[in-house]
């Protein structure tokens, strides 16, 4: 865009450059007037989260707020965040936090300082080990997805002219994370309802959400179970197939006796279809995460200058992406 002047920040710049020029005590009122929000992710460097903290900071700029984007990958650094942000004046923060059950002790910090939270992608659990409805929420209807992708797997196994009763999945589970439970239960059940056999799926629970540990957690699995030929490999995200898909290339496994899907639509997918030749990794349920990065600090903006609290919980959906298609796909989610 050419007429990034007209922006509603930019001319706020403008004005608060005239006032100081006429009186000091004015610019400083309307430069305190900028709302101020912080974007907090467990994965600063994963391609989903960045386009994420992106698209909120674009949002922001176009609404005439500001988005500090900040990385919490433990506890710890959360916390240290949130003090951050309180010293720079942001109002509250959107958060997808490192674990879950840190959510008592984020809302306890973040009341102290009057800040108001949203999450987004993995949702607050309390001390009784269910959901924090209290604080809005935004994320992937888990179980849906799940089933997206077991629907994926089997028809692929069926275009392969696959026998089901000689096909092993490798199911890399992360259990402490309820999201997570859901998209692979999702994908399981849709797989069992294809005929998949039972007994040929194994666990191979992951530390964290992430390629190195589900590479780690992936390896042993294809050596205890060298007498299937036929792998399919699925997870809470495109992250940790890909995790599962290396592993399955160090075993010694080509591309056509894989099917990896994942679930994201993110840049470690893009990277993938674009090699030259097709690996294991068959496709993705790509999700917007240009929405959730937009519509969460939307909706912390909304509430923090109209009082309008956000909706209790919004899930989204997904659509699958292929080598074929990726490229369509991710036009239309605007990726
Ligand atoms: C979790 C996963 C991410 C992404 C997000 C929506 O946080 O770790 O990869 O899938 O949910």
């Amino acid at each position: 865009m050419s007429f990034t002047l007209s922006t509603p920040r930019k001319l706020l710049g403008l004005a608060v450059g005239m006032a100081l020029s006429a009186s000091p005590l004015l610019a400083q009122a309307q430069s305190d007037d900028e709302v101020k929000i912080g974007f907090i992710v467990k994965k600063p460097e994963q391609a989903w989260f960045i386009n994420e903290q992106d698209a909120a900071t674009q949002l922001g700029e176009e609404k005439g707020f500001e988005v500090v984007r900040l990385s919490g990958e433990d506890g710890q650094e959360v916390l240290s965040a949130i003090d951050n942000l309180h010293s720079q004046g942001a109002e509250g923060f959107v958060i997808c936090p490192p674990d879950v059950r840190l959510g008592p002790a984020i809302m306890n910090r973040a009341e102290q300082y009057g800040m108001k939270v949203v999450t987004v992608d993995d949702r607050f659990v309390g001390g009784d080990g269910e959901p924090m409805e209290e604080v809005p929420h935004l994320g992937m209807s888990g179980y849906k997805i799940g089933e997206q992708v077991g629907n994926a797997i089997a028809e692929e196994m069926e275009r392969r002219g696959w026998n089901p009763e000689e096909v092993a999945a490798l199911r890399i589970t992360n259990y402490e994370l309820p999201t997570a439970k859901e998209r692979t239960d999702g994908a399981t059940a849709a797989l069992l309802d294809s005929g998949f056999k039972e007994a040929n799926i194994f666990d191979a629970p992951q530390q964290n959400t992430d390629t190195s540990s589900a590479f780690a957690a992936a390896s042993p699995v294809f050596s205890k179970r060298s007498d299937f030929e036929h792998w399919v490999i699925y997870a809470l995200n495109e992250e940790s197939v890909l995790g599962g898909v290396r592993a399955s290339e160090q075993y010694g496994l080509d591309p056509d006796q894989v099917i990896g899907v994942g679930i994201n639509g993110s840049g470690a997918a893009f990277a993938e279809f674009s090699r030259e030749t097709p690996t294991g990794f068959y496709g993705t349920v790509a999700v917007s995460s240009t929405m959730h990065g937009r519509q969460t600090a939307d909706n912390l903006y909304q509430w923090i200058t109209e009082g309008e609290k956000p909706p209790a919980n919004t899930e989204t959906t997904g659509k699958l992406m292929t080598r074929d298609n990726w490229e369509d796909v991710r036009e239309e989610l605007g990726l």
